[in-house]
């Protein structure tokens, strides 16, 4: 979609620090860091919401877990720990209508979150 940010990322045509690449995802920093790691992980498909999600999707969105797992691990955060997070719509704070995984690690992570 020319319109989503997350699609020109995967384009090129907006730079980002890509940081994984698998044949259905992607993973980058995010541009406003809330921790010392903190990655996006995204699905090549563009896929706007967690409810836009159906059954065919099912190997992409596993797919982004592995890619939380691979990032973890390149980070050296696999041992002490991290927290993988998506939102859904507005009242979450979703802002970008591309499904994205955060990946936050790197310090301590309260809970619940605000
Ligand atoms: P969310 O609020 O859950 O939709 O998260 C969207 C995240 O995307 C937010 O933490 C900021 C990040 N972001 C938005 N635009 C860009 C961009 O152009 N590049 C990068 N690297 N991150 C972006």
């Amino acid at each position: 979609m020319s319109d989503c940010i997350f699609c020109r990322i995967i384009d090129g045509d907006i730079p980002a620090d890509i940081i994984y690449e698998s044949h259905s995802a992607l993973a980058f920093r995010d541009i406003n860091p809330q921790a010392p790691t903190h990655a996006l992980i995204i699905p090549r498909q563009h896929i706007s919401t967690i409810n836009d999600i159906d059954d065919t999707h099912h190997e992409i969105v596993g797919s982004l877990f592995s890619a939380a797992r691979e990032v973890a691990a390149q980070e050296g955060l696999a041992e002490d720990g991290y927290r993988v997070v998506m939102n859904c719509n507005e009242a979450a704070g979703q802002t970008v209508f591309h499904i994205h995984l955060h990946l936050l690690g790197g310090r301590n992570l309260s809970w619940p979150p605000g």
